[in-house]
């Protein structure tokens, strides 16, 4: 369906990249559980699609509707948050080198430091919410920044205006991974980022059962080329995925809005809380950006990490104990989520990095999920008493 230009994300969020199936008139997108596609006379194809690896109509509704969401002119989708991230990668050569947030993704930090170092690609880690820092890492090898806001899982803010304007200065591209803050909150190509990048096991998909990943930009040219990458390595998702994430969509703003409401009275309830030493949440008036998120995004999110009173063994207790926020890695589902990042979804990061950038036994994230927040909070103070 063509959705006005005017159309708010609500509407967008229901309607971009879908109408009514042609053949039946079904109003949901099909799922095309097809792998391929009859063609009249070799290389006369019926309609648009020719393999579903090269396209589908429901990945490409997927995809319309992504890029609707992110303002973007084209998206792709693929099978894991990190595939994509691989995808951008994938556009450097040997002898590059990219400025990667210090404070990202463990598997992120993984794939760059660890899989594409291999191939010759340097990845010097920068404090993206330190402009001086940006400029004294860039040199003339430089082709890409990469960062997470708010980051994974420190929640650090950084300016994207300020680092897509020192990137333009420089020639490099900024590809920023929105994950967190999902197109609902923050639209990183307004501020001048060339790619946004998504897990969207995430809050696009928001309810844990599915893995997923997208690209999203507004350069032909980028576009071009990634589509390339993706049709060539293959690391497309599964139709039955892409059905899942069109059905997630329509309801992003709506479980976004519950999401922020609850972290925002979970993060203060936990701020005031004897057992708990510091909480950063960006909506906190402490939170060292808040200001600039106020600026940058329309409403704070739904991750809150905190900083327990005591070590390794408070924390485990913690995690042991709560009931509705389950310990697992992950974020972003309607139900809540507990982890602990040094042991889980950081462990891949050196020590050394994890305790630079504050990963320590006693710090916690929580993914706040949407269900009735006082029965949140009551968990958590019984899993902290
Ligand atoms: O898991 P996958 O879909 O491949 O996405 C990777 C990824 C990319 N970017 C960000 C900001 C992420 O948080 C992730 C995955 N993160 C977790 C699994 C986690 O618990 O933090």
């Amino acid at each position: 369906m063509e959705v006005s230009g005017t159309a708010k994300f609500g509407t967008r969020a229901i309607h971009a990249g879908q109408s009514p199936d042609p053949s039946t008139g079904a109003i949901m997108t099909p799922i095309y559980q097809t792998s391929t596609y009859v063609q009249q006379s070799p290389g006369k194809i019926i309609g648009e699609y020719d393999y579903s690896r090269a396209a589908n109509p429901t990945r490409a509704a997927l995809e319309a509707n992504l890029a609707n969401l992110e303002g973007a002119k084209h998206g792709l989708c693929f099978s894991s948050g990190v595939a994509a991230t691989g995808a951008v990668l994938h556009l450097l050569s040997s002898g590059d080198k990219v400025l990667l947030g210090d404070d990202v993704y463990g598997g992120t930090n993984r794939l760059f430091n660890r899989v594409f170092n291999q191939m010759g690609i340097e990845t010097v880690m920068v404090d993206m919410t330190d402009p001086d820092a940006i400029n004294a890492a860039m040199d003339e090898r430089t082709k890409l920044i990469w960062l997470e806001t708010p980051t994974n899982p420190t929640l650090k803010i950084a300016d994207i205006k300020q680092v897509a304007s020192i990137a333009k200065q420089h020639g490099v591209m900024l590809a920023v991974d929105n994950t967190f803050a999902t197109p609902f909150l923050q639209n990183p190509l307004s501020l001048g980022a060339d790619i946004v990048c998504h897990s969207t096991t995430k809050y696009i998909g928001g309810h844990s059962d599915s893995i997923g990943g997208a690209l999203l930009t507004n350069s032909d040219d980028l576009h071009q080329r990634l589509k390339f990458i993706q049709l060539s390595e293959g690391a497309v998702p599964g139709i039955m995925e892409c059905f899942l994430l069109l059905r997630s969509t329509k309801t992003l703003h709506v479980r976004m809005e519950r999401h922020c409401e609850n972290a925002a009275k979970v993060a203060e309830h936990l701020n005031n809380h004897p057992q708990v030493e510091k909480v950063i949440y960006p909506g906190l008036a402490s939170h060292p950006q808040h200001e600039l998120a106020k600026k940058q995004m329309c409403g704070f999110g739904g991750m809150i990490t905190i900083y327990i009173k005591g070590g390794l063994d408070e924390s485990r207790a913690m995690l042991e104990k709560t009931k509705l926020f389950a310990c697992a890695e992950s974020l972003g589902g309607v139900e809540s989520l507990i982890e602990h990042p040094a042991i889980m979804t950081h462990a891949s990061v050196p020590a050394d990095q994890r305790e630079q950038l504050g990963i320590s036994d006693n710090l916690i994230r929580l993914s706040v999920g949407i269900e009735n927040v006082d029965d949140l909070i009551e968990d958590l103070d019984r899993a902290l008493g």
